[in-house]
């Protein structure tokens, strides 16, 4: 499992401010301690003044890239900030994201094809997010035939299915869940990404939704997520979910992670 973590988002109060503020020292914080977690990306989402983006998000990385040696996931569907963004990074990074909406595909799909990046794959179009997994699929179809054309390899897609809230849509995961089986056996080669926590918005005690939900998405597929990696339990309930579904040879993630420390509530 591949962990996005997902803290340095300026749709967040706290990032926003500090974002304003120039506060260099709060976001390296944020990204020395989910690079320490286990991340493998880190998820940069400016916040969504368009017209301050590509300066936020260029002094973001900026900020974050000395710090860490982890790639960074450039989280905008704004292509000049990408395209400022793509200037600054020192390794490739993750694109997140492009989806069916034809304004995506035609300006962000070349920068993430031409710059060898990994690219997310959302599950809707420019009408709005289908309810069904049949549409969501039918999008990612349409998605696939475009990263194909534009010579992206299929490992270097990450399909989301969307997680939309159970507060509004009692389904909402069996859609995610049966959109995740659909794509694995239509393009066998992709990854599954998902940003976990908004499948409990509006509820209370929303972790236990959360880490419920990874685990039956790890069991549908899902590969990596977008999620807050700083939470101790997610760790441990993704390690237990690999060990049990059998993808953790030897038992050796969990006993090396056991080892330091990570199931240990004092630490
Ligand atoms: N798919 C893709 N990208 C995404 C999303 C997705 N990027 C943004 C978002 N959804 C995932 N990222 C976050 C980042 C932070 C928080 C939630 C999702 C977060 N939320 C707090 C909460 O949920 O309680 C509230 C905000 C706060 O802490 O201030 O932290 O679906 N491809």
């Amino acid at each position: 499992m591949q962990i996005i973590g997902e803290k340095i988002n300026g749709t967040r109060k706290r990032v926003a401010q500090a974002i304003a503020e120039r506060d260099a020292g709060f976001i390296k914080d944020l990204a020395v301690r989910q690079a320490e977690a286990g991340s493998a990306w880190l998820d940069v989402n400016a916040g969504t003044r368009p017209d301050l983006e590509p300066d936020d998000l260029v002094w973001l990385i900026e900020t974050i890239q000395p710090e860490v040696d982890i790639p960074l996931c450039l989280d905008s569907a704004n292509p000049l900030a990408l395209r400022a963004a793509i200037g600054a990074v020192n390794k490739t990074p993750m694109i997140n994201s492009i989806s069916g909406e034809p304004g995506r595909l035609e300006k962000i799909l070349p920068l993430a094809a031409e710059h060898g990046c990994q690219v997310i794959a959302l599950a809707l179009d420019e009408k709005k997010i289908p309810e069904t997994s049949a549409k969501r699929l039918a999008i990612i179809s349409q998605v696939m035939a475009a990263t194909r054309a534009a010579g992206v390899p299929d490992e270097r897609v990450y399909c989301d299915p969307l997680a939309m809230t159970l507060a509004t849509n009692i389904h909402s995961a069996e859609v995610a869940f049966e959109t995740m089986r659909g794509i694995k056996a239509a393009f066998p080669g992709v990854h599954l990404t998902i940003g976990l926590s908004n499948i409990s918005f509006g509820l209370p005690a929303r972790k236990y939704v959360n880490r419920t939900f990874l685990t039956l998405a790890i069991q549908a597929g899902l590969d990596s997520a977008i999620l807050d990696p700083l939470d101790r339990e997610m760790r441990a309930a993704i390690l237990a979910t690999e060990l049990v579904l059998g993808r953790d040879k030897h038992c050796l993630n969990y006993v090396r992670a056991s080892r330091a420390g990570v199931f240990d509530e004092s630490k």
